[in-house]
């Protein structure tokens, strides 16, 4: 399963049945991707909703995208928030390191994860979708040397074809670091489309509709993109991007993600008392 051997951990105590991780962490390694139905409640959901709401710094992006996009510009980017400040209490941190997410990530990758970074998709109801990519076609070059990594999407809206939801190609994960192409126009990196079309005849594509509350966790080679939001709903996801101990990465990056370090797994949930705790967004990690 794994591409490299694990180092030596301490168990954690789980709250999750052996047999579930069992059963999870097999459907992954076979599609690459693995629904959790209900991870956490509308009312967690409601309240990290209202924090991206709230906050001044992804308002104006918001009013940076729609500009953009009245002007014609298809730059999907632009709808990514990202940051790395991941180990503390804040409302976001404490979702992606739920135990729901972490419990099965360690099955997954019988090492130790950790969070590398957070970022919620700005998905509103006039924003561009994604070209099919893969995650660790970028990290890769931020000095990651195993794709021993995946992303958890929670859909803080429910995730429908009409507003553009995740989409995988079922299993290509399977086929290792695939090169990408930058298409200028949509601003957008992605896998060339003469193989796309190929692979699309060998891997299944599975639109991930998710209800308010589901969570879908990837592998960072599985080839996924999105759909234009044209349905005049929102669709607000907050992703956690996981790394594992043995793939520490050998190097800081532009990009300031953490190296490895231990975190707490989250059990409790959130509630109306973490609305105002928000991260650092301006923390960067430049050095070892
Ligand atoms: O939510 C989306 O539309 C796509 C997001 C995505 O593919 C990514 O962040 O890598």
């Amino acid at each position: 399963m794994l591409s490299t051997a694990t180092g030596s951990t301490t168990a954690r105590t789980r709250l999750l049945s052996d047999a579930t991780l069992a059963e999870d962490a097999v459907f992954f390694w076979r599609h690459g991707y693995l629904i959790v139905k209900n991870a956490f409640s509308g009312e967690e959901m409601e309240i990290a909703k209202a924090a991206i709401q709230n906050n001044g710094r992804m308002h104006r992006r918001l009013s940076d995208i729609r500009t953009k996009t009245e002007s014609g510009k298809h730059n999907a980017f632009e709808t990514i928030f990202v940051w790395n400040d991941v180990a503390g209490d804040d409302v976001f941190a404490k979702l992606t390191r739920n135990y729901q997410l972490f419990e099965r990530l360690e099955e997954i990758f019988s090492d130790r994860v950790y969070v590398y970074h957070n970022k919620v998709t700005l998905k509103y109801p006039f924003v561009p979708g994604f070209r099919y990519h893969q995650d660790y076609y970028y990290w890769y070059g931020m000095g990651c040397l195993y794709p021993d990594m995946a992303t958890a999407s929670i859909a803080i809206d429910a995730a429908t074809r009409e507003n553009g939801c995740l989409r995988v190609l079922a299993g290509s994960h399977k086929m290792g670091r695939i090169e990408h192409e930058f298409d200028r126009e949509r601003e957008d990196s992605g896998v060339a489309e003469d193989r796309l079309a190929i692979i699309k005849t060998r891997c299944d594509e599975v639109w991930l509709e998710l209800g308010v509350g589901d969570a879908v966790i990837f592998h960072c080679n599985t080839l996924h993109g999105s759909d234009d939001n044209t349905s005049g709903q929102s669709r607000l996801a907050l992703l956690g991007c996981y790394n594992t101990k043995h793939n520490d990465p050998y190097m800081a990056t532009p990009s300031g993600h953490p190296f490895f370090h231990e975190q707490s797994i989250v059990t409790s949930k959130v509630s109306r008392a973490d609305l105002n705790k928000m991260p650092n967004f301006d923390l960067y990690i430049t050095a070892k």
